[in-house]
């Protein structure tokens, strides 16, 4: 008898360990910051213990100027300068400019506190704490000295598993971290540094068109963005409304594309309690964008965090349900690349995705 083994590529890397903030603030309340390292080891873990994959360690980082296809360049100069600039930080010099914080360098994590409005900036000169606003959209992007490796390697593991899809490869998981899809070309936010699933897209747009299916419970603002006037890919996103739950901005159903990709974004907002059911029917209208839409391949944002577990989404998936959603989306028999996203029931990661990957494996 012969055991089949069904390779799934699984990208990972090491280098998203050393990006570990430990606090977030909400509503000027102190709270643990949920996107920790723990998760992506234990996605990594439990799959290779599945034996459905084929683990490759992502080494070498992809280069600036492949990256600036995607992103702004002076966010991702800044991202590596502050960076870098946090490593040279000593206990003496955070003591006397960070009183209140935790003064380990090691753990010290840089939060903007003024967002300079693009319009209202009168000196080309800013200040590293005036730039750290003028990147990001929110608070929630705080970087330390190992963000700017964490934050280059996780858009490379999205990058290399989009070559692996160009190569013939029918499906592949790149287990991304930090995750990307509130990050858009020049801004940060939401945990989110470099929006790897659009920086895989532009690769994989050297095949045809992309469909983005965004799964994760938040919507995925960055992505909207940077597709927004792009006819040649269709984003697609199932999420919490934005009347009530982060990012609050974007998200509506009204909001199809801009003046060049009329209908190329497809919003289905779902009223906060969503269960399986109410999940399942709006993604079996999503795909029928996707099909109509007809793309050469898929890239799925992969967020576990509309499970019911989760401390901070609200929808009732149970852990079945992301074998039922994968196998959906497995129908459209279409190169389908896998970017890991949000999700912070870190325990239940691993079997979540391990679902996930059982319910493709009709590709
Ligand atoms: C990638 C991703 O999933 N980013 C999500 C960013 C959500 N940020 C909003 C944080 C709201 C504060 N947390 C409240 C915890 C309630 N238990
Ligand atoms: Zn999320």
């Amino acid at each position: 008898m012969t055991t089949q083994t069904y390779d799934i590529p699984l990208l990972h890397s090491d280098h998203h360990q050393q990006h570990a903030p430990t606090l977030e603030t909400h509503h000027a309340k102190i709270l643990n910051y949920p996107e920790v390292p723990r998760r992506a080891e234990i996605i990594r873990g439990h799959l290779l213990a599945t034996g459905l994959m084929q683990p490759i360690i992502v080494e070498t980082a992809m280069s600036k100027s492949k990256l600036c296809q995607t992103l702004d360049a002076g966010m991702v100069d800044y991202l590596e300068a502050i960076s870098r600039d946090m490593a040279t930080l000593t206990t003496e010099s955070l003591s006397s400019f960070y009183s209140l914080q935790d003064t380990d360098p090691a753990h010290f994590y840089s939060y903007p506190s003024v967002f300079p409005q693009r319009d209202r900036i009168y000196h080309s000169h800013q200040s590293l704490m005036g730039l750290h606003g003028y990147y990001c959209f929110d608070k929630d992007a705080p970087v330390g000295k190992g963000t700017w490796e964490a934050a280059l390697y996780s858009a490379t593991i999205a990058h290399q598993g989009a070559g692996m899809i160009l190569e013939g490869y029918p499906l592949v998981y790149s287990l991304c971290r930090p995750p990307g899809h509130h990050a858009s070309r020049d801004l940060m936010g939401g945990y989110c540094y470099f929006n790897n699933a659009a920086v895989a897209t532009t690769r994989l747009l050297e095949k045809g068109t992309v469909a983005i299916i965004d799964i994760d419970y938040h919507h995925g603002n960055g992505t909207q963005e940077i597709f927004w006037n792009e006819p040649r890919v269709l984003f697609t996103s199932i999420h919490a409304h934005p009347d009530g739950e982060y990012p609050y901005f974007t998200g509506y159903a009204e909001e199809t594309g801009g003046p060049a990709a009329p209908n190329t974004n497809l919003n289905f907002p779902l009223h906060a309690g969503a269960t399986e059911p109410v999940f399942l029917a709006v993604l079996d209208e999503l795909l029928t964008g996707v099909r109509a839409f007809n793309p050469a391949s898929i890239v799925v944002s992969l967020g576990f965090d509309a499970f019911e577990q989760d401390p901070l989404g609200t929808f009732k998936l149970k852990v079945e349900s992301y074998f039922k959603i994968a196998q959906k989306i497995a129908a459209l028999q279409l190169p389908t690349l896998l970017v890991q996203e949000g999700g912070y029931a870190v325990d239940m990661l691993g079997i979540l995705a391990e679902q996930f990957a059982n319910g493709m494996r009709s590709l």
